[in-house]
């Protein structure tokens, strides 16, 4: 399965010191003790939250801080508590120990809370240590250290989108256009000998404070008899059996001089014998390497296309991942494809 990681480091309040303070009154010449003890520091809590569906956001910002308790005061005044922190997680995280590598916690539900790291607890003031024999207490003690971690987060993607394609379409190259991953690229077939996942950032839709993201696989390309295990692409088919979508790269122009509309056949022909699942997934064409015909020739192969494939209402665009030519469009029409419910019900956490 697919792994997104990465590392956070914690750190829970300290815990403020205890004071030292004797009472001056005018009527009262050796007034008590009235030193407060510390606030105790913030801790750290992890909490499960359904808005989030990658860990991306944590390598921008791995650092929690908790902040520490005040110290206590004179007149018995107790220092302020430090303010927690909480580390919004998404569901399905699994919560590792960096160091030892023990497993700590998962976090699956919406609102579940972990408390990973315990502020330190506030020292006490002269006040606490009054006793019948010591009137005048000169001792206090100093806050406790807030807890220290260093964690390992991972959770399980389940592809939104997957491409397919045969050996040479442009997957892996596609990948890249649309997201952060480097998987090989090489103009041989089999390149991509097992799958790669990208996580693909839309633009956001309203002032660009909202993340739109979509998780693509790429898997080995797909050669006519992959469904009864030739090549590479049977056994990753079982990869793309729960994204939402396929998009199926065509090359305009394959170099081993086969048609582009032959291509899209066999690979219809590859899916529907190994699952009736696969090929009723929503599809978009793509006419990719739309670099290599000009300009003016690309309506007219479009709709030669068209007219040479009964598409049934399918989506078909033409792209190119190396130029990134159409790739934009391409991904908001995943995105509308895919609608706003896909998660979290093709996300099956653990
Ligand atoms: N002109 C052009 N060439 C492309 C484009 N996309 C990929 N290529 C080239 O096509 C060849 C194959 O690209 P890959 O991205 O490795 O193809 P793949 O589908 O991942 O191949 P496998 O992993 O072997 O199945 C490479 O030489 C790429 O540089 C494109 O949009 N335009
Ligand atoms: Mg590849």
């Amino acid at each position: 399965m697919f792994l997104d990681r990465t590392t956070i480091y914690i750190s829970a309040g300290k815990g403020g010191d205890g004071c030292v303070s004797l009472r001056h009154e005018k009527h009262l010449p050796k007034g008590g003790p009235d030193g407060g003890d510390g606030g105790d520091g913030g801790s750290v809590v992890l909490v499960g939250d359904p808005s989030l569906d990658t860990l991306l956001g944590f390598r921008y910002s791995p650092h929690f801080r908790a902040a520490d308790g005040r110290p206590g005061m004179g007149r018995s005044m107790q220092g302020v508590d430090g303010a927690g922190s909480e580390i919004p997680v998404p569901l399905g995280t699994l919560i590792y120990d960096a160091d030892d590598g023990t497993l700590i916690a998962l976090i699956e539900r919406p609102g579940q809370r972990h408390h990973i790291a315990r502020g330190g607890r506030g020292g006490f003031g002269n006040e606490h240590f009054k006793s019948a024999t010591n009137q005048t207490p000169r001792q206090s003690t100093a806050g406790e250290p807030g807890g220290k971690l260093t964690l390992r987060l991972e959770l399980k993607l389940i592809a939104d989108v997957g491409l397919i394609g045969k050996p040479n379409a442009g997957k892996s190259t596609m990948l890249r256009a649309v997201s952060r991953a480097s998987p090989k690229v090489a103009d041989y077939p089999f390149t991509t000998r097992s799958p790669q996942l990208g996580i693909a950032e839309l633009p956001g839709t309203q002032s660009g404070d909202q993340r739109r993201r979509l998780v693509v696989a790429d898997i080995p390309g797909l050669i006519e008899g992959a469904s009864r295990g030739a090549g590479l692409g049977h056994d990753f088919l079982r990869h793309i059996e729960r994204t939402g979508l396929l998009l199926h790269l065509l090359d305009i122009a394959p170099a081993d001089g086969t048609e582009p509309v032959d291509n899209y056949h066999a690979i219809q022909r590859e899916l529907a014998q190994y699952s009736s699942a696969l090929a009723g997934k929503p599809q978009i064409i793509v006419l990719n390497k739309i670099d290599l015909v000009g300009e003016p020739k690309r309506q007219a192969y479009l709709g030669r296309f068209k007219e040479a494939v009964n598409l049934a209402g399918g989506h078909l665009i033409a792209a190119s991942g190396m130029t990134g030519l159409g790739v934009e469009g391409m991904l908001e029409l995943c995105w509308s494809l895919l609608g706003k419910d896909r998660r979290p019900a093709w996300r099956t956490p653990t």
